[in-house]
């Protein structure tokens, strides 16, 4: 019998946007399940018990597998029959060679830093979309607070300690994020990254050149993209755009703004962000 994926998501998770934006340019359909975690239900018993033993989104199960990382969905999702663009090109072509390049660096970006980082130190921000509800006290008690329930759960349940060993979570992150000069250090690291990205879109820009349709590493859409339409958006509801793109780098300007008119996108990542929105 067909059987269609079953994502388990939430929407404002950066790693549940990559899920749901590569399924949507794959024009996959798939049952959804949202997970909360301001109520941390990806540490509940149940979840760690048959979805995944880390206690984290995006997770899918499809045929009885589970599949419980945001690479391994897209990897999986790229096999799966559809008329949509191959997100992962053959590693032994040109472009299957610098998607890998372009996915593995912008995978590199330790988003949770940058974004609880521009959150915790709002004044390094400029149009910040996040609600002023979101204050300092509120974050630092949620980073820290975040491991209490999977403590509880873990004594009640001795036997889900096994697969939550050597996950990393958001309080592993906390000494950086609390630290102003470690959260501006990862900033220089994603401004590195960005000066080879706003490079690599000039070169696109000529190839395809009078043609709309180009992407980060050829006229299609691929995983590198996925990577790059979703953290240009989470800076954008953090209030980095001004730092990292719109002062300086005007391709990727031009990029989110049509990735922004791409139905695939609002559809995926639409409303990621609409809960913690500052309210005009
Ligand atoms: N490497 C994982 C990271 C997933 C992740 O960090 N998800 C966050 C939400 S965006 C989460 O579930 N956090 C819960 C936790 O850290 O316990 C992936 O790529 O899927």
């Amino acid at each position: 019998m067909a059987s269609v994926p079953v994502l388990y998501h939430a929407e404002e998770g950066y790693f549940s946007q990559l899920a749901r934006l590569a399924l949507a340019e794959k024009g996959i359909d798939y049952k959804s399940h949202l997970i909360s975690l301001a109520t941390d239900e990806m540490h509940e018993a149940w979840f760690l018990r048959t979805v995944n033993p880390k206690g984290m989104v995006p997770a899918m199960e499809h045929h009885g597998k589970y599949y419980t990382d945001s690479s391994d969905i897209m990897v999986y999702v790229d096999t799966l029959p559809s008329d949509g663009p191959k997100l992962f090109p053959d590693d032994s072509s040109v472009m299957g060679d610098r998607v890998g390049h372009f996915s593995d660096l912008l995978g590199s970006i330790n988003v949770r830093v940058v974004s609880y980082g521009s959150i915790f130190h709002r004044h390094l921000t400029v149009d910040s979309q996040v609600s002023p509800l979101m204050t300092k006290e509120k974050v630092r008690a949620r980073i820290e607070g975040f491991g209490k329930n999977l403590a509880i759960v873990q004594e009640q349940n001795p036997d889900l300690k096994a697969g939550l060993s050597g996950r990393r979570g958001l309080y592993d992150e906390a000494d950086t994020i609390f630290d102003e000069k470690r959260v501006i250090a990862v900033f220089e690291d994603v401004d590195r990254i960005f000066g080879e990205v706003e490079e690599e879109l000039q070169k696109r820009k000529a190839e395809f050149a009078g043609d709309d349709e180009y992407w980060l590493c050829g006229n299609t859409v691929t995983v590198a993209d996925i990577h790059l339409s979703c953290f240009l958006h989470r800076l954008t509801f953090v209030g980095q755009a001004q730092r990292f793109y719109l002062s300086k780098r005007p391709l990727m300007t031009d990029y989110y703004n049509r990735i922004l008119q791409r139905n695939s996108f609002r559809v995926a990542c639409g409303d990621a962000n609409s809960r913690f929105l500052k309210t005009k």
